[in-house]
């Protein structure tokens, strides 16, 4: 744990290097998620605005006798969740699968043990009779693991629409981490935001009260924090824009006015012109044929999806 934590400081500090010292400026959103950043996505979800929670809900809510035929089978099966979090959309599955005596169990993958520890004990408690055996370490390295000695069917899912924080390229990369992992009865089930109305997105990722435009500027409060820094978060302005055509919507901060910004971990001097971007985020919006091209691309098929009433959100079932 503690080799991994220095490797992810120094990719860290050569991705913001790399980032700072592009143009146009740019940097990773998964840098955001530090402590606080975890705090700020929370609230994000709890967010009026911020439709995707609701949407995946009311989906497992309503749909969960369906899912749940389509994970079964004979011998039984193993759940496994990429980031699962808090669990707190996987419980209502769980719920389910444990109410109508499913054999399975459940095997959370997350790269925090202390998530895991938290998640697990919650578990416990209120669902004794499940079978739950965590697995710490990152996605792919324990995918593979699994993969080689389980021999029961394998449920893979990933909730949330993470994948739209990819690109394209980098989705195909990460299905097709999954699908080397799956064996042909295997099913893999995962949610993706769709493209709507353009508002709807745009107010998604700008809410009023200003929770997002503070998620997206801790990124600058963690290189302060972790490479002494003397970023003034308040010098730049959130600013979300959507492109129907391509389903992408992209976070940015613009610099309020030209600053300089001294890291001093990497020796660095930032120059910022007034108005200049920093591009922070992408959150992809999709369609069955984008997500059907992607599947194709890492050797996977849609064989079943899901949807919330508004169809602004789909759970898709794929198979190799
Ligand atoms: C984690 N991820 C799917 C979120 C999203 O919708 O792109 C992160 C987020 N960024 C701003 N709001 C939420």
């Amino acid at each position: 744990m503690k080799n991994e934590q220095l490797t992810y400081t120094s990719e860290f500090a050569s991705e913001v290097q790399e980032g700072l010292t592009s143009f146009p400026k740019f940097l990773s959103s998964k840098f955001i998620y530090d402590e606080k950043g975890d705090v700020l996505f929370q609230k994000i979800m709890d967010l009026p605005e911020y439709y995707l929670t609701n949407c995946e809900y009311s989906i497992l809510e309503k749909h969960t006798d369906a899912i749940a035929d389509q994970f079964n089978s004979e011998n039984g099966f193993d759940l496994i969740e990429l980031g699962a979090g808090d669990g707190k959309k996987t419980k209502i599955l769980l719920r389910h699968l444990v109410a109508k005596k499913y054999d399975f169990n459940y095997l959370p993958i997350d790269i925090s043990g202390h998530i895991l520890e938290k998640l697990e004990a919650a578990l416990k408690e209120e669902m004794p009779d499940l079978k739950v055996n965590i697995q710490q370490g990152m996605y792919f390295k324990v995918l593979g693991k699994l993969a080689e000695y389980n021999t029961r069917k394998k449920i893979i899912i990933v909730l949330g629409s993470n994948i739209g924080n990819l690109n394209h390229e980098e989705a195909i990369d990460f299905l097709k981490n999954i699908q080397l992992a799956m064996s042909k009865d295997d099913m893999l089930f995962m949610g993706f935001d769709q493209k709507k109305d353009p508002q709807i997105i745009l107010d998604a990722y700008n809410d009023k009260t200003g929770v997002t435009a503070a998620f997206n500027k801790n990124i600058l409060h963690r290189i302060n924090q972790e490479l002494g820094a003397n970023f003034k978060p308040d010098n730049f302005k959130h600013w979300e824009t959507y492109n129907p055509e391509t389903g992408t919507a992209k976070s940015f901060l613009v610099s309020l006015e030209e600053q300089k910004v001294t890291i001093p971990e990497l020796k660095l001097e930032v120059n910022f012109k007034k108005w200049e971007s920093i591009h922070t985020e992408i959150s992809q919006k999709y369609d069955d044929e984008v997500v059907e091209w992607l599947a194709d691309k890492a050797g996977l098929k849609v064989k079943e999806f899901f949807s919330d009433d508004k169809k602004f959100y789909k759970n898709y079932v794929f198979q190799k």
